[in-house]
């Protein structure tokens, strides 16, 4: 393995002269579990990089496989690269936001760190950008000369089905605005950063609807290649939340994605709420009683499927997942209360009409344990696993 500078030392001396590196570009990679990647990826860069000034920014979710350290040991070898990591977070869209934030490039480029993108377009893309030919370049897996090589039927076919309805959404036609892929100018991600969801996987398509201007859009055509060391880390719940990121830009952020995830886990803890009444009174249970205990079984069965699920990026464990539960309880306590107490003001108001009444007090109560929970039960404030602090002393 050698870097662009691999002939000096991988330490400056303490009495050299302070000098600071702002290379043209940065090549941000969100990384999790990819260990047996980075020294491949970082070689790979730096021979397709020959003659530009560049930097790889590692954004790595504290992943249990040590991706933290090969980064350092890429960094030893003398490669200009370096590593994010963060502590009890998880997310790729969040991490790459943080890479590109954290560059003092003129050029940003996002780029997955699994070897699955062609890194030998990477100088076309930033040749794009710098002729002002394109604000933002994206490296486009549908183009006719590109290509599916590392990509399945059933991926394929969901990748069309997304790109379709992210058309909606951007209203202007880009091949492939689900790609992951992709080089812009600084100002164009600077212009953005307040509007970003940062939710899921789809930080092109948040970048493409969140720029307050009309970008002008280049693609450059790559084949796709197939994984060949780790696994991916896309599951249902990421394709979840791609829907909710559409919802979330089709409403103009009015509604976050979390809070449909919410909504939909609160449906499901009323049904399990209205089973639980029924089987207590066919017990003989009196209503009073059975209406507490299936509130807060429903309380229970909400909190955990939204700890596993709407909030799985900062998942609570152990102790704290106790004490969460208390909070998150009185905090469906004071809901309800508000839920109740809007509703009677809504009847007085609205000529005695339950249904309005009813709809405007479940909405306050749902609104007011979503921004309750989110900053009480789940905020993002954790310290490290013990494990990964022993692993790096
Ligand atoms: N930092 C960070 N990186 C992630 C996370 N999830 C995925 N990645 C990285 O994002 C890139 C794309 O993810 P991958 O699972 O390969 O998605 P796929 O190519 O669509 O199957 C890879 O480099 C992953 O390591 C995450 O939660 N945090
Ligand atoms: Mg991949």
């Amino acid at each position: 393995m050698e870097g662009d500078s691999a002939q000096r030392d991988s330490t400056t001396p303490d009495d050299a002269p302070l000098t600071s590196f702002i290379p043209t570009i940065s090549i941000i990679s969100p990384a999790y579990d990819e260990r047996p990647n980075i020294i491949p990826l970082t070689e790979a860069i730096s021979r397709t990089m020959a003659g530009i000034a560049w930097e790889l920014i590692i954004v790595d979710d504290d992943s249990p496989d040590g991706t933290a350290q090969e980064v350092l040991k890429a960094a030893q070898a003398g490669f200009p690269v370096r590593c994010i990591r963060r502590i009890g977070r998880r997310g790729l869209s969040s991490a790459v936001v943080e890479g590109a934030l954290a560059s003092n490039a003129e050029y940003i480029a996002v780029m997955d760190a699994d070897l699955q993108h062609d890194e030998s377009i990477l100088p076309d893309m930033l040749r794009l950008l710098r002729d002002g030919k394109a604000d933002l370049v994206i490296g486009s897996r549908q183009e006719a000369e590109g290509g599916f090589g590392g990509f399945s039927g059933k991926r394929q076919r969901l990748s069309d089905l997304g790109a379709r309805l992210s058309a909606l959404v951007i209203g202007s036609k880009v091949s492939d605005p689900m790609s992951g892929y992709f080089a812009m100018k600084r100002d164009t991600f600077h212009a953005c950063i307040y509007d970003l969801s940062q939710q899921g996987y789809k930080i092109l398509l948040d970048i493409l609807t969140s720029s307050p201007r009309q970008l002008t859009i280049a693609e450059v055509p790559y084949a796709f290649r197939s994984r060949s060391e780790g696994k991916s880390k896309l599951d249902v719940m990421i394709l979840a939340e791609f829907l909710f990121l559409l919802i979330e830009k089709l409403t103009r952020g009015l509604i976050p994605p979390r809070f449909v995830l919410f909504c939909l886990v609160g449906g499901l803890g009323l049904v399990f709420h209205l089973l639980i009444l029924r089987v207590m009174w066919m017990a003989g249970a009196g209503f009073m009683s059975a209406q507490i205990t299936a509130s807060y079984c429903a309380m229970a069965l909400n909190y955990v499927v939204n700890n596993a699920v709407t909030y799985r990026s900062q998942r609570l464990k152990g102790w704290r997942f106790v004490l969460g539960y208390f909070v998150f309880s009185a905090v469906c306590t004071v809901g309800a209360v508000a839920n109740i107490g809007v509703a009677d003001l809504v009847l007085a108001g609205a000529g005695n009409s339950w249904p309005l009444a009813g709809i405007a007090g479940a909405l306050m109560g749902a609104v007011f344990n979503f921004g309750a929970a989110t900053k009480l039960v789940w905020s993002q404030r954790r310290r490290p696993r013990p494990a990964i602090v022993k692993a790096m002393t």
